[in-house]
């Protein structure tokens, strides 16, 4: 492995929903996930995250697990509803002492929080009034925000706004895959501006509320392979590379919204005078999470895309090449490519990355062996996490400032539609037990880790 830059963080990331369980305790109110998962049809195993992988009770193993491993960080997000049941009104207080509790054990074992304030667990409520299809839900955002940072403002250096906002309108409002399950198509375009504009506020209230913070956001990128040279793939492949990658990133980094003529308009949706100074407020890191290239090609005449008015549609990687349980091709070399694409379009304007996201899920086994008795030998995980740390490695080498690289996930955990049929743990959970199994795949990271670290 490479040697990378002195300092650089080396972490695992889980998100809230996807790991927690517990989603009564303590006050918690309900969120558009626990919503959309009790609606039968909605998940593919029929499954929910009532348990999970139980971490609101089992948080210290968690934390064991990292500081075993030898983390210098851990991503995890807050959950709204947890925080503030209802969506607005005074915080819960019991929902943010879960949440010190997690922070004070990571101090303990010397591992740095990296807290996401919002992972798509939106509360119920503010869904019921619009969600991010309105401005008020950014309003709302920020106020919670600012009651988490009045309470862990002293103990959380590092803060990610949003994970991810291109799924939550994709997926959540577009395509109804997600969480509130939507289908508006191109309708979903407020929600882009909505969550861009509750990310300016909320980096306002982090940085009125505590002068050392540092706040970034996480967008998810996918390098867009076009699927031949012909003019029309060419096309489809920049039009896909504007609604999936650069409407959420463009006004960050340039204070403006990419060219929406390709697909009928003129401005964007929900804008308002003042808003885009809001969102371009300067930060401190730019988180990316990014598992694959996307190969896109010209609709074909009559096909669904086509006749949803959709300039591009997905084509078919290349023959042979490897894919994880999700079907998702791998690709080391897209990832460098993808992150010295990102400093060529945004130069200076674009801050310090972190990797907040990256890993594989493979329909792992937990067979007799190891050191408990149990062992999960996930070779292609490991192949997977090798290529990729060597491409990010690859692209420090051509001149990204790349500060950090987080692998999602530190334990296997609910997948959102896809329930419990994808596993992207470094640790396999029994979702019937709890019980957390260390694959090969986190020695091996620890291994890197250790010798990184020197
Ligand atoms: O599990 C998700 C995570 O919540 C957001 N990024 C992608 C992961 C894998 O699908």
């Amino acid at each position: 492995m490479p040697e990378f830059p002195r300092g650089f963080r080396w972490g695992a990331a889980t998100a809230a929903f996807q790991i927690e369980g517990a989603t009564t305790a303590d006050g918690r109110g309900p969120s558009i996930w626990d919503t959309f998962t009790a609606e039968p049809g909605r998940v593919i195993d029929g499954s929910n995250a009532l348990v999970a992988a139980d971490s609101y009770r089992r948080h210290h193993d968690d934390v064991d697990l990292l500081a075993e491993l030898g983390a210098t960080d851990y991503r995890f997000s807050i959950s709204w509803p947890r925080v503030q049941p209802g969506g607005s009104g005074p915080a819960n207080v019991a929902g943010l002492d879960h949440y010190e509790r997690v922070v004070d054990a990571l101090a303990e074992a010397g591992i740095a929080p990296l807290a996401t304030l919002y992972h798509w667990d939106l509360p119920q409520p503010l869904e019921d009034a619009g969600g991010w299809l309105v401005r008020d839900t950014a309003e709302r955002y920020a106020e919670y925000v600012g009651l988490v940072l009045d309470r862990l403002g002293d103990r959380v250096g590092r803060w990610i706004t949003l994970n991810e906002p291109a799924m939550t309108t994709l997926e959540g409002y577009a395509l109804g895959t997600q969480a509130p399950g939507r289908t508006l198509m191109l309708g979903a375009l407020p929600t882009v501006h909505h969550q861009l504009l509750g990310h300016g506020l909320a980096v306002a209230a982090i940085r009125a509320a505590s002068g050392t913070a540092e706040v970034g956001i996480t967008n998810n990128h996918t390098l867009v392979v076009p699927a031949s040279d012909d003019p029309g793939d060419l096309v489809a492949a920049g039009a896909f590379d504007v609604v999936y990658n650069r409407i959420f990133v463009d006004p960050l980094l340039t204070g403006a919204y990419p060219d929406l003529s390709a697909f009928g308009l003129e401005s964007f949706p929900g804008l308002e005078s003042g808003d885009l100074g809001v969102i371009a407020a300067p930060l401190d890191f730019y988180g990316v999470n990014s598992y694959n290239p996307t190969y896109v090609a010209a609709p074909a005449e009559g096909s669904e895309f086509a006749l949803a008015g959709l300039p591009f549609e997905p084509a078919a990687p290349p023959a042979g090449t490897p894919v994880t349980g999700f079907d998702w091709p791998v690709v080391p070399e897209a990832f460098a490519e993808l992150l010295v694409g990102l400093r060529r379009d945004y130069g200076d304007a674009l801050p310090p990355i972190v990797i907040t996201e990256n890993g594989a899920s493979y329909a792992d086994e937990v067979v007799p062996g190891g050191n408990g008795g149990r062992s999960v030998h996930d070779h292609e995980r490991i192949a997977y996490l090798d290529g990729h740390v060597r491409a990010v490695a690859d692209a420090i080498g051509r001149g990204v400032d790349v500060r950090g690289y987080f692998v999602w996930s530190l334990v296997d955990n609910f997948e959102w539609a896809q329930g419990y049929t994808q596993r992207f743990g470094l640790v396999h959970v029994d979702f019937e037990t709890g019980e957390r199994t260390r694959k090969d795949s986190f020695d091996w990271y620890r291994r890197v880790i250790a010798e990184q670290r020197g």
